[in-house]
């Protein structure tokens, strides 16, 4: 299978917790790339723009909130099958559903604040990469 590309970000749970480089490393350790990498503290209204897809649903508004309260890592990794391989590593939503060994499992607090996201098919990975990312930021 050809190279696919993925959206990841650590959460503002997972980076006040210090766990930047132990969640990098499982991803690096499942055999995806980071390509692209950057620190941000998204403002409540990127967050609302970037959750669209969730509005109405009854977790938006504590989503947004947790989302913009603090610093995220925006990465784009690289991989064969990286879309489904990323969802395995990070584990179920709910870290109480998740396998032993993935992220959520290890490290999330609660299903809202459940440390990683992953984006979830080609056509949302190819969206959520260009809302964070620009071309010349992907290094692969
Ligand atoms: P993600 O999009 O963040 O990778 O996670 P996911 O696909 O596993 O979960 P999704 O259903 O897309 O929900 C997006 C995020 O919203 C929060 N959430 N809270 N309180 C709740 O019941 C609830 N359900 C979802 C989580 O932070 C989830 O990752
Ligand atoms: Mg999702």
């Amino acid at each position: 299978m050809a190279l696919e590309r993925t959206f990841s970000m650590i959460k503002p749970d997972a980076t006040r917790r210090n766990l930047t480089g132990k969640i990098t490393a499982k991803l690096e350790e499942a055999g995806l790339r980071v390509i692209a990498s950057k620190r941000i503290h998204m403002s409540l209204a990127q967050a609302q723009a970037f959750y669209a897809v969730h509005k109405e649903r009854p977790f938006y508004g504590e989503l947004c909130e947790q989302m913009s309260a603090g610093p995220v890592v925006v990465q784009v990794l690289e991989g064969e099958n990286a879309i489904l391989k990323n969802r395995e590593v990070m584990g179920a939503t709910n870290p109480a559903n998740a396998d032993a060994g993935t992220i959520r499992k290890e490290f999330a607090l609660s299903i809202g604040e459940n440390s990683v996201h992953g984006s979830d098919a080609p056509e949302t990975a190819a969206e959520e990469i260009g809302f964070w990312f620009s071309k010349i930021e992907l290094v692969g």
